[in-house]
């Protein structure tokens, strides 16, 4: 079995979130999602409209998605990879190179964004009314 590991905010779940989940579970089997607590966020300096609670149980919802783990610090990611035998690290492309680190131990796969879409321009088109 093919096991993939993501990690993401997901705050205000969108179709940009939604395509990079089901591409990142067309690479394996089993897709695990480790989701920013609130407490984590903050040191991201990322204000979340959702708790913590919610966009878990958003995420866990999907049908790509197999597992939902809390993602709580920086330096998790390596032991998250060895401890759920991870085969492939995915991020989307903004991420690009900064976790060639885990390469070491899982394939590590950037894909593309979707454009025209995120969760801060999502905040700024309902404060515009648009
Ligand atoms: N994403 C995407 N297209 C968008 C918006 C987001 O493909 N239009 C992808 C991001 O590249 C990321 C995932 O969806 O892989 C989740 O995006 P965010 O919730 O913005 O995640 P982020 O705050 O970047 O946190 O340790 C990694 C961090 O937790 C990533």
């Amino acid at each position: 079995m093919i096991k993939v590991l993501t990690y993401g905010t997901y705050d205000l779940f969108h179709y940009g979130h939604l395509r990079l989940l089901e591409r990142a579970k067309e690479l394996g089997d089993y897709l695990i999602v480790g989701i920013s607590t609130d407490e984590f966020n903050h040191i991201k300096g990322k204000v979340c409209v959702y708790p913590y609670e919610e966009r878990a149980a958003i995420v866990q919802a999907i049908s790509y998605v197999d597992e939902v783990i809390p993602e709580e610090n920086w330096e998790q990611k390596v032991r998250d990879v060895i401890e759920n035998e991870i085969d492939i690290f995915v991020m989307g492309d903004d991420w690009k190179g900064e976790f060639d680190f885990l390469e070491e131990h899982c394939r590590v796969v950037y894909l593309p964004r979707t454009d025209g879409i995120s969760s801060t321009e999502i905040k700024e088109d309902i404060k515009n009314g648009i």
